[in-house]
């Protein structure tokens, strides 16, 4: 269980932090001597390198964009004398895929998976009043042993070359926002929500809350609406609140409120924490999917952290186009494939009102450096019978367990995905499933459901690991890796087939198709059309929608991809992948005006 605060930092009168964004040194570590060199105390002969931002789109030569193994980052820091006595942490938000970090010399921290914040202690390690040296020793390195899957080999010039078993670019770099934070000693680590609606008959709402913190002193909650009046509160760090008619956090249609959890010593305040929050349920009704007990059909799409030069570091200005794009086709839900996204992204889907499937970066359970052609076509394979399995599945549970532990507050997660298209036709893999889904179930206050996404081997009849999901998730492309382009009108036979199948298995529960989609060049024209072009793009979204609107257990579709990303190299990628409906630029394609005016009706 995580015992670290993975609170997002803040500032007030208890709370301070200060950003340490900006241009950091940097330097690559071919042979891994920096630690022998001691390059934890000073870094020579540095570069400079932004962050947060991916250091690969920045250079010139192949060998530093596609460099593989260890980097170091550092910069100097100053620490007020003011914080003496305080706990002082320094919070990176994300370092890809590993990192150990060093505060004047000393190690603080170190972190596995790329995709999840981390704090270090530096309590002991800063001084106060002085400058202070942070450094980071990161590696970008891919094994079968960690998430995402894939796998390093060394070059006879020993060079090493990094390969995914996934198909996105394996940015690497500081992708988040790092803060210098200063807490009390006393302080609140953590704290949990979850909502009843409709209560008393009518529209009050009970706010369940759980508190964490390492002291003795007693805690008082608050609830503050959209204008800051104060609407509920609460005594201790386990109870109940009464929001009489409260304003529901609505699908498209958000309302936030204000949670602030405070330690009390008589009258003074010792800590206080306070983040916005919504009041909603979600569930699963037979085949609904339900917010605030009302059917939703997801609309949107399979995102990726990508864009020009940034790679996948946070950037607010494009996450801000993203949400207006979006928001322009009509959509009101994304999944963060194949790994939990920024913080800031929650924070305004939060605010826009947008769903979340959350996923675990549980990609490239398929060996194989093609899979998603593989996927595709429903070949399978064995992976969970390997000697690194119980190791691979530690690492998958622990960020399980540091993905539920960040986003668990956010009204827009409405479900966590456990994985991308692993194999899932072994016994092996119920094996191995079955025991991350228990662990997951145990982590949620609010039972969020679970749930992954399945490749074309994970079908009605050869799949063993759908019954462990509170609804299915389907990754199909009827029309592109199969029945593509002379082939196309056994598509949607195919497509309908596979549907008949599952609907033959009465599962009660619902289905969203969490990805299909089809490469398209958006300087391509064709009529009639051929593959690669706009046009049959737009054919191959109509005939898919002809499907999903046949079966009432459909209950939603996000398109692959949201905009086009960058890829590794190869002879099926033209500088990457090309299914979005937006261009790498964010600029729409055909198929936007298409999903813009389905998605108005639907
Ligand atoms: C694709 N197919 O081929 C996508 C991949 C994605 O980008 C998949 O889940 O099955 C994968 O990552 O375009």
């Amino acid at each position: 269980m995580l015992t670290e605060s993975v609170l997002y930092p803040i500032n007030n009168e208890t709370r301070q932090s200060l950003l340490l964004d900006g241009l950091w040194n940097f330097r690559f570590d071919p042979k891994d001597e920096g630690v022998i060199q001691g390059w934890n105390n000073r870094l020579p002969a540095p570069i400079s390198m932004p962050v947060p931002s991916s250091f690969a789109d920045f250079f010139t030569t192949k060998e530093e964009r596609d460099y593989g193994g260890t980097f170091w980052y550092e910069r100097e820091l100053f620490v007020p004398r003011e914080w003496e006595g305080s706990r002082i942490k320094v919070r990176f938000g994300s370092v890809t895929h590993r990192a150990v970090v060093y505060l004047n010399g000393v190690e603080v921290a170190s972190h596995e998976g790329g995709f999840l914040p981390f704090t270090a202690d530096v309590t002991e390690a800063a001084r106060l009043g002085e400058k202070n040296i942070l450094t980071v020793r990161a590696n970008n390195e891919l094994s079968e042993a960690a998430i995402p899957c894939g796998m390093t080999v060394t070059r006879p010039d020993g060079r090493k070359v990094v390969k995914g078993y996934f198909d996105f670019f394996n940015y690497s770099g500081i992708h988040r926002s790092v803060w210098l934070m200063r807490e009390q000693e006393e302080s609140v680590q953590d704290y949990s929500l979850s909502y009843e609606i409709g209560l008393n008959g009518g529209t009050d709402a009970a706010v369940h809350f759980q508190v964490r913190t390492n002291g003795p002193h007693p805690v008082r909650v608050t609830l503050h609406d959209e204008e800051g009046k104060e609407v509920a509160r609460g005594e201790g760090t386990d109870g109940v609140m009464t929001v009489p008619n409260a304003r529901l956090w609505q699908v498209r249609n958000a309302y936030l409120y204000t949670f602030t959890a405070e330690i009390t010593d008589g009258g003074r305040v010792i800590d206080s924490y306070s983040e916005q929050v919504g009041i909603r349920t979600v569930s699963i009704e037979g085949e609904k999917i339900c917010v605030n007990g009302k059917p939703v059909y997801l609309k949107g799409f399979g995102k990726h952290e990508d864009f020009e030069v940034l790679g996948k570091g946070f950037h607010w200005g494009v996450a801000k186009r993203d949400f207006e794009c979006m928001k322009w086709t009509n959509a009101n839900c994304f999944r963060t494939s194949h790994y939990p996204y920024a913080e800031e992204w929650y924070q305004f889907a939060d605010r826009e009102g947008f769903l979340i499937i959350d996923e675990v970066p549980a990609v490239g359970m398929l060996p194989s450096l093609m899979n998603f052609v593989d996927a595709g076509q429903g070949k399978t394979y064995s992976f969970f019978d390997r000697p690194d399995m119980p190791k691979l599945k530690q690492v998958h549970i622990a960020q399980v367990e540091e993905m539920i532990a960040r986003d668990k507050n956010h009204p827009s997660v409405f479900a966590w995905s456990l994985f991308n298209e692993p194999e899932t036709t072994s016994e092996f893999s119920k094996e191995y499933f079955t025991d991350v889904f228990d662990a997951a179930r145990k982590l949620d206050p609010q039972n969020r459901p679970l749930t992954g996404a399945l490749e074309k081997g994970g079908s009605p009849d050869g799949g063993r690991c759908h019954s462990l999901c509170d609804f299915i998730c389907l990754n199909r492309y009827y029309g592109w890796y199969i029945n593509g382009g002379v082939d196309f009108d056994d598509a949607e036979k195919e497509l309908r087939a596979e549907m008949d199948r599952w609907a033959a298995l009465k599962l009660g529960v619902p289905f969203v198709f969490t990805e299909f989609g089809a490469d398209t060049l958006a300087s391509e024209h064709k009529l009639p059309s051929v593959m690669w072009t706009q046009e049959y793009q737009n054919e191959y979204l109509e005939m898919t929608f002809r499907v999903f609107d046949s079966y009432d257990f459909i209950q939603g579709e996000l398109v692959w991809n949201f905009a086009d990303f960058q890829t590794a190299e190869g002879i099926l990628r033209v500088n990457g992948n090309k299914k979005g409906v937006f261009t790498r630029t964010r600029q729409p394609k055909d198929a936007a005006f298409l999903l813009r005016k389905r998605w108005a009706e639907k």
